[in-house]
C-alpha cells in the first residue's frame, strides 16, 4: 500500500491512516517517510509518502481497508490527482493481476513513481511489479532529477516498526 497526504498534518494523517489499516490487516513492515513533490495535477503542496506490508492475499479486503482509511480522514475527491488529506493506494497483492476498474493491479502508473519505488524498497528491497519487473530496477531507470525530488525524512512517528 501507498500512503500519500498533502494537506493538513500530513505526519499525523499517515499515522491515521496506518492505524485504520492495522484494524483490517496486520500491518507486517512500515518504510520511512519520504518528502516528494507533487506529480500530475493541479499545483499543490509537497506530498509526504510511505509504503506499508500488509498480510493479505485478498485484493477486495485491500481495497477496503484503503478506502475506510481514506474516509476516516474526511477525504475528499474533488480532482483527478488534486491535494488531499489522505490517499491510500493498493499498489501490489501478492502478485495478482487483474484489470478491473475498481482496482487495477499492480497499480498501473506505479512503475513510473519513485514516491512510491523509493519507500517500497526500503521495506522490501527484493519487490517485483508483476509482469514490469524487479523495483529496484525501475526506480533506477527513472529520470534522476525526479528521484531527487524524493528526500527522505526518517520513521514515522508515533509508528511502531
Ligand atoms: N498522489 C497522486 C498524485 N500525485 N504526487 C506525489 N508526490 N505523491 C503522491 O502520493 C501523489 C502525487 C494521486 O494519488
Ligand atoms: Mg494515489
Ligand atoms: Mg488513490
Amino acid at each position: 500500500m501507498s500512503l500519500g497526504s498533502n494537506l493538513g498534518d500530513r505526519v499525523g494523517q499517515l499515522a491515521a491512516g496506518l492505524e485504520i489499516l492495522a484494524r483490517f490487516e496486520e500491518v507486517l513492515a512500515v518504510s520511512d517517510v519520504y518528502e516528494t513533490a507533487p506529480v500530475g495535477g493541479v499545483e499543490q503542496p509537497a506530498y509526504l509518502n510511505l509504503v506499508a506490508v500488509l498480510d493479505t492475499t485478498c485484493a477486495e479486503r485491500a481495497l477496503g481497508a484503503a478506502h475506510s482509511a481514506e474516509e476516516s480522514r474526511g477525504r475528499l475527491r474533488r480532482l483527478r490527482w488534486g491535494p488531499r488529506t489522505l490517499d491510500v493506494d493498493v499498489i501490489s497483492v501478492a502478485g495478482h493481476r487483474r484489470n478491473d476498474p475498481r482496482l487495477t493491479l499492480p497499480h498501473p502508473r506505479a512503475l513510473e513513481r519513485a514516491f512510491v519505488l523509493r519507500p517500497w524498497l526500503d521495506v522490501d528491497p527484493d519487490a517485483e511489479i508483476p509482469g514490469a519487473g524487479r523495483v529496484a530496477d525501475l526506480l533506477a531507470r527513472l529520470d534522476p532529477d525526479e528521484v531527487r525530488e524524493v528526500r527522505r525524512l526518517g520513521p514515522l512517528p508515533g509508528w511502531w516498526r
